[in-house]
């Protein structure tokens, strides 16, 4: 008994320090930033995909993102405008300007890097 009167006085300390720390830290969810101009067309399983998915974590950044077999319109969307179905492809929306719809991994982890970092 006096063991889990312990372990619940250790769970409510942890669980205190959790809610009270300070935020702004690189990781924590109070720090992403939200970039409306981006769109991320992807599906889950697919690996490349969570290669950009977990670039993008790392550099707190959030953006929409459009999963392709879950809704056909997104599909439809990114062969309209894309030119292929192929994700990840990210979809830069400029003022004034058509999208650009930038495919393979590594060029888009490159444009995060350079362009958001
Ligand atoms: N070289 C590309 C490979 C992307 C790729 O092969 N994506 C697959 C999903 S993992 C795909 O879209 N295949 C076409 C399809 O599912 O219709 C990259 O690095 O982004």
């Amino acid at each position: 008994m006096k063991y889990t009167g312990n372990l619940l006085e250790r769970w409510t300390r942890a669980l205190q320090e959790f809610l009270t720390a300070p935020q702004g830290s690189e990781t924590s969810p109070a720090s992403l930033r939200q970039l409306d101009d981006l769109v991320l067309y992807h599906y889950r399983g697919c690996p490349f995909c969570a290669r950009v998915e977990r670039v993008l974590g790392e550099l707190g950044i959030r953006i929409e993102m459009r999963n392709i077999l879950s809704d056909k319109s997104h599909e439809a969307e990114l062969i309209r405008g894309g030119g292929k179905r192929q994700v990840p492809c990210l979809r830069i929306r400029r003022e004034n300007q058509d999208d650009e719809w930038l495919y393979e991994s590594t060029a888009i982890i490159r444009y995060l890097r350079s362009h958001l970092d």
